[in-house]
């Protein structure tokens, strides 16, 4: 099982709860771990294929949307990694990207078509969200009359942190602000109407962007569940919360042990890490139309 991808010949560049990415060369190898966070935990289980899940539908997308934004992959294939990796393709195989290294800018370009999560919470206080005012009367979980443009920023402490796009302006300009604005929404409805037609309703999903060679690249991983909020469009009932596509299993049987939701994070039984494996691999049958790689 793969807890943390131990590559000691290489310099990690960055890590994530779930996902590493180390040095290689001019280049980064991103690779995708079993790992899955529940209530902003990384849970003691992992669920087994759920990194190549994760890293088999970013490239899914990234050949979907190649027409439309430039992005970080360089290739996925480990017989053509460098010579470096060669003794670790068995462990990379499927769950890794070779990327181009990226100026990323220090803003997640987060897109909502729905309203829920911190958009929700907001909502509910000002009827705005990140000063996007929006009309009266709507429900948890409604669909908004269009698709916005939610940036966020890392707090210190590692939490997101929603800010206003004259905000995000003076992070990055204001000419980069309305690119990425523009990109991340025309994404958002080329892969939630295409996501739809599938029977999976794209709620939100978070992009990040990056210069490579003075061009704005996607990069990170993109429209997974990790990054996203998918759910099952059969079972879709606005006015309160979703169920959800990957993660339901989990959060129930997290419910049911009454966990404080303090370390220690618990541990999943087989049955639980089973059913969530598998919706996972459904997640990528029925949004990619291919079998998983494994
Ligand atoms: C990178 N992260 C995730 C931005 C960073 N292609 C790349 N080149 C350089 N750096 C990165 C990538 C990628 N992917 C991405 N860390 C490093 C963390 N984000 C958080 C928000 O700000």
């Amino acid at each position: 099982m793969l807890t943390q991808s131990e590559l000691p010949a290489l310099t990690l560049h960055a890590r994530g709860k779930v996902r590493d990415i180390y040095d290689v060369g001019e280049d980064l190898l991103f690779i995708a771990s079993d790992r899955i966070s529940a209530f902003d935990h990384i849970l003691a289980t992992e669920i087994p294929d759920k990194g190549k899940v994760l890293t088999q539908l970013s490239l899914f997308w990234f050949e979907f949307l190649r027409d439309v934004v430039p992005n970080h992959l360089i290739t996925a294939r480990v017989d053509e990694y460098p010579e470096a990796l060669r003794d670790s393709r068995n462990r990379l195989r499927g769950r890794s990207m070779l990327v181009r290294r990226a100026q990323m800018f220090p803003v997640e370009c987060v897109a909502r078509g729905y309203l829920s999560g911190s958009g929700w919470k907001e909502y509910q206080q000002t009827h705005a969200v990140c000063g996007i005012q929006l009309p009266a009367g709507l429900r948890e979980s409604d669909r908004l009359p269009q698709p916005i443009f939610t940036p966020a920023t890392k707090s210190s402490s590692g939490h997101d942190i929603n800010i206003s796009f004259e905000q995000t302006a003076k992070i990055i300009g204001d000419e980069n602000a309305r690119k990425l604005r523009e990109l991340t929404l025309r994404i958002y409805n080329l892969a939630s109407e295409y996501a739809l037609r599938r029977g999976v309703i794209v709620a939100d999903t978070k992009f990040e962007f990056g210069l490579i060679n003075g061009k704005i690249a996607l990069a990170d991983e993109v429209l997974t569940p990790d990054s996203s909020r998918f759910w099952p469009a059969e079972s879709y009932r606005p006015g309160g919360p979703q169920l959800s596509y990957d993660k339901q299993f989990v959060r129930d049987y997290l419910e049911s042990i009454h966990w404080d939701k303090n370390p220690p994070a618990p541990s999943l039984p087989s049955d639980v890490v089973a059913k969530t494996r598998e919706k996972y691999v459904q997640a990528y049958r029925q949004l990619s139309g291919k079998e998983l790689e494994l």
